[in-house]
Parts: structure tokens; C-alpha cells; sequence
């Protein structure tokens, strides 16, 4: 073997090794919870199924190339069948994803090997039921190789769910249908974040002018698809499904499928306080819960947004 191809076999051992290293096993644990939540900011209680007790449920973050060992929890005081679909797995549906029954939980293994901010939901019939009462959240897959030029450092990033609101008791059926359609949810409550358009609202997202937002996006809908706009901005860039080689600039409008998740990166203007409202353009959708407040301002509340708190709750 000459020099070359040693120096070659050399680097390419380097780079695999340097790979395994960074490359870890993520424990990941969710405990199904049935349970009444608040769906608005009024504190008005609806029957919700979750992964954790929350919508979404908890946000999943590993690096491309890790393996993620999962533990579904279903405990006996549930009356349903529950599932779990991560979208960033390649497995089988019908043996990892299937169902488990009350007090039965069930483990499984996967590696994320594409980056991107993807959904998980629930899969359990009637699918359509599990997630409109609110089995979903979302698992981001950080890139391997970090940060660049076409993929900056952030200053700021938060996690947005958009759901389905349907009135208590609706059928499964009727859901899949449409029909029984109440409102729009932002991470589990009607204008979660907008005191413009709700005067319970007491959260909005914030940032300091001139800073680099970058918005973690999932459609959790059941039919509908998501016109995400921000409202006097334009999104600097947007990753479709989060992974930083699809990349397209100067966006204003994006339709975010079903079941689909985007990056988008917001830059305010520097010199001067700013508010953007991100809306699903869909008036019916924004008018009816589908609006979050941005504020861009020098007395920001510093910790928005920031170490890892990607879920603003109250
Ligand atoms: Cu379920």
C-alpha cells in the first residue's frame, strides 16, 4: 500500500472514530397522562390525552447520528390504548409504533439519522382523536455539523405547535371530518401567546432588537395545512423540515403540511422596538386562537427563549 492510501485510510478511521464519540445513546422516558388542561387562558378545562401531561408534550432534542432508547408508559389509570410515532425514526409501524394497552409499556430504539425539528404523535385508533386531544410534540435533530454561514447560531429559539381545538365529546369520526372544529391551538391554548387579540393572554414570545429568532415549527392539525406568516417580517430563512441543506430565503408565506415541521429564522430591525404577530395566515385558523406575539424589545425579558426553555409556559 503506498503513502497516499495510508494517509487516506488514516483520515477516514480518524473521521469515523471522531463520529462514534460524538454520537451518544439518549434515554428518553414519556408516561402517558389522561387528564383535564386548561385549553385557553381563561382556564377553561377540556379532557385532553398527552405524552407528559402537557401540549405538546416534552420537546425531544438529540444530535443526528445519536441513538434515542424509548420508554412508552401507558399506566393502568388510563382508560385508552396509546402509541408513539417519532417521525425522525425509521422503524416498523407495526412493531415499534404499535399500540400498548393500560398498565403496559414498551421500549424501543432508533437513531436519528437525519437533522431536522420533527413531529411525534400518537398512532393509536382512532389516530385522528389521539392527536387532536393533544398527543403530539416534537423532536429536533441537531445538525452533526453544528453551526455555519448557511446555518447561524440562533440568539433565541422557541418550540410552536399549532392544533386542533374540537368541542368536548366530538367523535372521532366527526374529527377526522372536521367537523365539531372549535379553535386553533398554540402549544395547547387558544392565543396562548397573544394579548392583543386575549386579555388572559400574559405570555408572548420576546427577543431584543436585531437578534436572530429562530422558531422550531410543527403542524399538529388534523386536515389542515399552516400559511405560517410573520406579520411585519419577512423569515430571513426557512429550513423545510428543519434540516439546514433545504434552505430558501426572504420567505413570507410558508404552507406547512400536516403532520410536517419547519425551521423559520426571524431578524427584527436594530435600531428600534419592533412587534411581529406569526400567524396561520388562514384567517379562520389565526382569528380563532393561531396568532403569537413576538415582541423585539431593548427591555426584553432576558431568559426567553433561551437555554433550552423552548416552550413558553406559564
Ligand atoms: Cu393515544
Amino acid at each position: 500500500m503506498n503513502l497516499k492510501k495510508n494517509i487516506l485510510l488514516s483520515a477516514i478511521c480518524i473521521l469515523a472514530l471522531s463520529q462514534q464519540v460524538f454520537a451518544k445513546d439518549v434515554n428518553v422516558e414519556i408516561t402517558v397522562k389522561e387528564l383535564e388542561l386548561s385549553i385557553d387562558n381563561k382556564g377553561t378545562k377540556q379532557m385532553m390525552w398527552t405524552f407528559g401531561g402537557t401540549i405538546p408534550g416534552p420537546v425531544v432534542r438529540v444530535k443526528e447520528g445519536d441513538v434515542v432508547n424509548f420508554k412508552l408508559i401507558n399506566p393502568k389509570s388510563n382508560k385508552q390504548s396509546h402509541s408513539m410515532d417519532f417521525h425522525a425514526a425509521q422503524v416498523d409501524v407495526l412493531d415499534e409504533f404499535g399500540e400498548i394497552k393500560p398498565g403496559k409499556s414498551k421500549k424501543f430504539t432508533f437513531e436519528a439519522k437525519y437533522p431536522g425539528v420533527f413531529m411525534y404523535h400518537c398512532g393509536a385508533p382512532a389516530m385522528s382523536e389521539h392527536i387532536a386531544r393533544g398527543m403530539y410534540g416534537v423532536i429536533i435533530v441537531d445538525p452533526k455539523d453544528g453551526y455555519n454561514k448557511n446555518y447561524p447560531k440562533p440568539d433565541r429559539e422557541y418550540v410552536i405547535v399549532e392544533g386542533d381545538l374540537f368541542k368536548e365529546g366530538t367523535k372521532a369520526e366527526d374529527i377526522t371530518m372536521g367537523n365539531g372544529w372549535q379553535a386553533s391551538l398554540i402549544n395547547g391554548k387558544v392565543f396562548h401567546y397573544d394579548p392583543v387579540h386575549d386579555e388572559n393572554a400574559e405570555l408572548s414570545l420576546q427577543s431584543k432588537p436585531g437578534e436572530r429568532v429562530r422558531i422550531f415549527f410543527v403542524n399538529a392539525n388534523i386536515n389542515e395545512s399552516v400559511a405560517f406568516h410573520p406579520i411585519a417580517g419577512i423569515w430571513d430563512k426557512v429550513y423545510d423540515n428543519g434540516n439546514p441543506k433545504n434552505v430558501k430565503y426572504g420567505m413570507q408565506t410558508v404552507d406547512v403540511a400536516p403532520a410536517h415541521g419547519m425551521t423559520f429564522d426571524l431578524i427584527s430591525p436594530k435600531n428600534r422596538d419592533t412587534n411581529n404577530a406569526l400567524v396561520n395566515h388562514r384567517m379562520k385558523r389565526a382569528l380563532n386562537g393561531a396568532i403569537t406575539i413576538l415582541l423585539n424589545h431593548e427591555d426584553y425579558d432576558g431568559k426567553k427563549g433561551k437555554d433550552g426553555k423552548l416552550v413558553l409556559r406559564d
